[in-house]
């Protein structure tokens, strides 16, 4: 063996840099189901069955191409317990004259994989992740001498870049942003499309039988089980999401309804984060869409500008700011995190539906997570490292790299406003004014105080009282520090009270 190839579980894609300057007939490629792998978060099940049977089809569609791979099943005679283990053993098998991998996108297993040549005797290449259009040099470079890193500029930047949108060196439609068409709240009686399901294969019942056994104690439902696992049918589902759900992507981006859990979205994050899908490619096909009348700009800008701009950015910040950026707390936030955001057990109908929906799909999209479970963390003081702790488990497209920031930068505002330009923080009002849930709430969105009102309208200004200092600078949050200063002295008094019976309740 020339070459011996480790490919993760994130990198399943056969043009990763691993694999690009590879010879097959020479080079072996290793991949490892591993329980660290599968245990470091307490990840959702129908997580791991999708990364399991994503990685043994992609293990097939490269021994179809001609590759020679050594596929290690969970729980095997000799599981290894780590990637440098399970390195150790395949090099003192097959002997490689070199190691050859991508470079990790967390930086925990990017650590593991600097030690790599240290520990053994032969040289160990670790490439680029260029699946991505901005790497962590190049974000370096472009936030080094900002005093404010916003992801509106390194969007423009991008743009530019790839020549998406772009007419000329002009923005199409005159625009770069239309991102105040995208807040419409949605209607029950709209034809709501549901993302292109697949039924399992026996390759993926083999792993739902694997994680029902192995991983039966950790969160949220395996079954029913219906996302792709190959690249032929992420690129199906992300076809159809073009046709039938693009059209409407932008206005009800923002949009929450109770009965439907994915709305407008793709539901493809999954797909992109373990490389089913390709990021550029998938603009590319949404451009063209809309070049061809096929859907509105302010639809087909606002999803380009999710993936050139915040996937890209988030992952810049990540990179600029680890390890510390793990445990940022600006607002020194300590409050365990309350059980039902693992048993959805609240009679806040917001918080309920979007666990539930969380248990069921491994699944939110990005309002859910922002303004409802975010929100509702921030607004009560929740440790911001509980909560990312539980963002990193429970959905199938997390990945260290893009939820941290999402979870400590832009919804708890723990880096002090370095990712994000204001808290996301909101009363039941804006809940009321994106959703349905209220409709269906033991609580009443309109009342401030007392034992049935909302709970986030006493926590929102509560909040705003506690943190005056530290959000004030803010000129939107200022506004709301002086409308909470003209509250009579009682009604002060009565939040303040509300706030603290509701968190003693948690
Ligand atoms: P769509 O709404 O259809 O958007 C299209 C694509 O744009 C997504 O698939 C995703 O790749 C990208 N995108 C959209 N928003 C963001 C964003 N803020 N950051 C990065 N990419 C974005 N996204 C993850 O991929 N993994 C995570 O672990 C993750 N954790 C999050 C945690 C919190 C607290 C918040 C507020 C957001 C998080 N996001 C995360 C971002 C976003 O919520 C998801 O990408 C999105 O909901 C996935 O659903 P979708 O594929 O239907 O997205
Ligand atoms: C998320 C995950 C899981 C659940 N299991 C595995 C695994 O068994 N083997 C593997 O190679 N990768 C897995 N992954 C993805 C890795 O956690 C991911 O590749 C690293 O965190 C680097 O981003
Ligand atoms: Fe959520 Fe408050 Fe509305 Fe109930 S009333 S659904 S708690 S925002």
């Amino acid at each position: 063996v020339r070459n011996l190839i480790l490919v993760l579980g994130d990198q399943l894609t056969p043009s990763v840099s691993s694999l690009a300057g590879a010879d097959r007939s020479r080079d072996r490629v290793l991949m490892a189901e591993l329980r660290c792998e599968a245990t470091y978060a307490w990840h959702h099940k129908k997580k791991i069955a999708f990364l399991f049977s994503a990685m043994r089809h992609f293990a097939e569609e490269l021994r179809a191409a001609g590759w020679t791979v050594d596929y290690m099943k969970l729980g095997g005679p000799d599981d290894p317990g780590s990637f440098t283990g399970q390195l150790a053993v395949a090099v003192a098998e097959h002997q490689p004259e070199r190691i050859v991998v991508t470079e990790a996108a967390e930086w925990r297993v990017l650590r593991e994989m600097e030690g790599w040549r240290a520990l053994f005797s032969i040289p160990v290449d670790i490439l680029p992740d260029d699946r991505f259009l901005c790497s962590p040099d190049a974000f370096r470079a472009w936030a080094a001498g900002r005093k404010q890193l916003r992801m509106e500029y390194f969007y423009r930047d991008m743009r530019r870049r790839t020549g998406l949108l772009m007419d000329g060196d002009q923005p199409a439609g005159g625009r770069w942003n239309f991102d105040s068409e995208n807040r419409k709240p949605a209607d029950i009686d709209l034809f709501m499309p549901r993302p292109m399901g697949r039924p399992p294969d026996a390759i993926t019942r083999e792993v739902l039988e694997l994680v029902a056994a192995r991983f039966g104690e950790h969160f949220g439902d395996l079954e029913p089980f219906w996302f792709a696992v190959t690249r032929a049918d992420a690129e199906a589902a992300f076809a159809a999401f073009v046709a039938d759900a693009l059209p409407h992507f932008g206005d009800y981006q923002d949009a929450m309804l109770a009965r439907e859990p994915f709305l407008y979205h793709s539901v493809i994050a999954q797909y992109l984060n373990c490389g089913l899908l390709d990021p550029l490619r998938v603009c590319r096909q949404v451009e063209a869409a809309w070049r061809a009348g096929k859907a509105p700009l302010n639809a087909a800008e606002g999803f380009i500008r999710q993936i050139i701009g915040w996937r890209e950015y988030v992952r810049g910040v990540y990179w600029l700011k680890m390890p510390g950026y793990a445990h940022s707390n600006f607002f020194g936030h300590t409050r365990p995190l309350p059980d039902f955001y693992w048993t959805a057990r609240t009679d806040m109908a917001c918080v309920r539906a979007v666990v539930t929906q969380t248990r069921e799909q491994a699944y939110a999209h990005h309002i859910q997570r922002l303004m409802v479970t975010g929100n509702f963390a921030l607004l009560a003081g929740i440790d911001p490292h509980a909560l990312h702790q539980w963002y990193l488990a429970v959905y199938a497209d997390a990945y260290e790299w893009v939820e941290l920031p999402n979870t400590v930068g832009m919804s708890q505002f723990a880096d002090g406003g370095l990712l994000a330009s204001k808290p996301y923080a909101a009363s039941g009002a804006y809940i009321n004014r994106m959703s349905d849930y209220c409709r269906s709430c033991a609580y009443e969105v309109k009342q401030r105080t007392g034992p049935r009102a909302c709970p986030f309208n006493a926590l929102y200004w509560d909040f705003i009282a506690r943190n005056r200092e530290l959000v004030g600078g803010n000129p939107r949050m200022a506004q709301m520090v002086r409308t909470y200063d003209n509250f009579e002295p009682a009604e002060r008094q009565r939040i303040g009270d509300s706030a603290a019976s509701f968190l003693a309740s948690l």
